[in-house]
């Protein structure tokens, strides 16, 4: 039944060849679709810092009753003459161990927020970095606050030059570079998550830092985890139109015209391979499409197949709330109600990184 849909839809395959094929091989094609994403989508950063340094502001060690310690930080790029700070909040259990973290790109700075059950999270074993993506730069058409000031100065926007969406990201990695700073946080499991425009956002950084273990994306629609051809609700057009600024102005090409996209978005989540990505749906949530959401991870699934792993392992059906499907390297579940980042969400991505990083 899927097979059929996805051909409906007039899919692309991400990968012509049709065998197992060495991680090498894939390395190659992997960087052809982040240029495609870049180029035609989300952009290019313009220029990257000649140093990073890092502050602690504040701190608190008996946050969460004593159990976790709570640092405000500023994070610091120097671009020649230029330097841009922007806050970052680490919420890491006061135990002896290296923890597995997430990092949190965020609409609000608060600690926790109705977005994260910060006490929750640290309860299961996991540290929580964040920050607050308009610390970053606006969300709107100004391009002369925060990073964006500083790499464009005033000057005006190639068409492939990167909108709002690829700044979070970039932001998101500093925060890693931050993370590589600490010794009580286990490396090889950074896991990066967003709702939304962030989780757009969460999965551009998972496919553009190999250092993140997995993405993580909640209700990220269109342009984000949905596949454009076909999709319902929000559409190239619709976004473009309210938020041309979170892209590059080539994206506008594609305006009632998704059939041209040289890809479609189940290539950001291959991106990620043989990494893990993660995909989270709302029943109620129409204008994000939770079938075309669904169905980018089969699409993608082709290609963790192709290396020899286990890709999304799914029934050969549309998905129902309740579904939580735990098995792949590609994660899922849709649950009922609305748009939203739900303590009932962190918990599913919680247990699939459990059972998949054995924490
Ligand atoms: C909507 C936008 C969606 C989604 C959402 C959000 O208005 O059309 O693509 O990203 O905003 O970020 O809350």
């Amino acid at each position: 039944m899927l097979e059929n849909l996805l051909s409906e839809r007039g899919l692309m395959k991400i990968w012509d060849s049709s065998e197992i094929c060495s991680s090498d091989e894939w390395e190659k094609r992997r960087s052809e679709i982040l240029k495609l994403l870049c180029n035609e989508e989300y952009g290019f950063l313009p220029c990257t810092p000649d140093n990073l340094s890092f502050e602690v502001l504040e701190q608190d060690n008996k946050f969460c009753a004593g159990k976790v310690t709570l640092n405000k930080v500023s994070i610091t790029a120097q671009f020649g003459n230029k330097r841009f700070s922007f806050p970052c909040w680490t919420s890491i259990p006061n135990g002896n161990k290296k923890y597995p973290f997430f990092v949190f790109i965020n609409f609000r700075g608060d600690i926790p927020d109705k977005y994260f059950p910060t006490e929750e999270i640290c309860d299961n074993g996991f540290a929580i970095l964040s920050f607050c993506y308009e610390d970053v730069t606006s969300d709107d058409n100004n391009f002369s606050d925060g990073i964006a000031g500083v790499i464009y100065g005033g000057k005006d926007r190639k068409d492939n030059d990167c909108g709002k969406i690829s700044m979070w990201s970039w932001a998101a990695s500093r925060v890693m570079d931050y993370a590589k700073t600490l010794s009580n946080l286990d490396l090889t499991k950074a896991f990066v998550v967003g709702h939304s425009r962030l989780g757009k956002t969460a999965l551009l950084t998972g496919a553009l830092d190999a250092r993140f273990a997995c993405a993580i994306s909640n209700d990220s629609g269109c342009s984000g985890a949905a596949i454009t051809r076909g999709k319902r609700g929000e559409k190239i057009k619709d976004i473009y139109n309210s938020f041309p600024y979170w892209f590059c102005a080539n994206y506008k090409k594609y305006m009632d015209n998704e059939h041209n996209l040289p890809f479609d978005q189940h290539f950001l989540l291959a991106a990620i391979a043989p990494r893990k990505v993660y995909v989270a749906s709302a029943k109620e949530d129409l204008w994000a499409d939770p079938d075309s959401e669904y169905l980018s991870c089969v699409a993608a699934s082709e290609v963790y197949e192709k290396l020899g792993f286990t890709g999304f392992v799914h029934p050969d059906r549309l998905p129902n709330v309740g579904d939580v499907f735990h098995e792949g390297n590609i994660g899922y579940h849709m649950r009922d109600g609305l748009h939203y980042l739900s303590r009932e969400d962190w918990l599913h991505f919680i247990a699939y990184l459990k059972k998949q990083f054995k924490i």
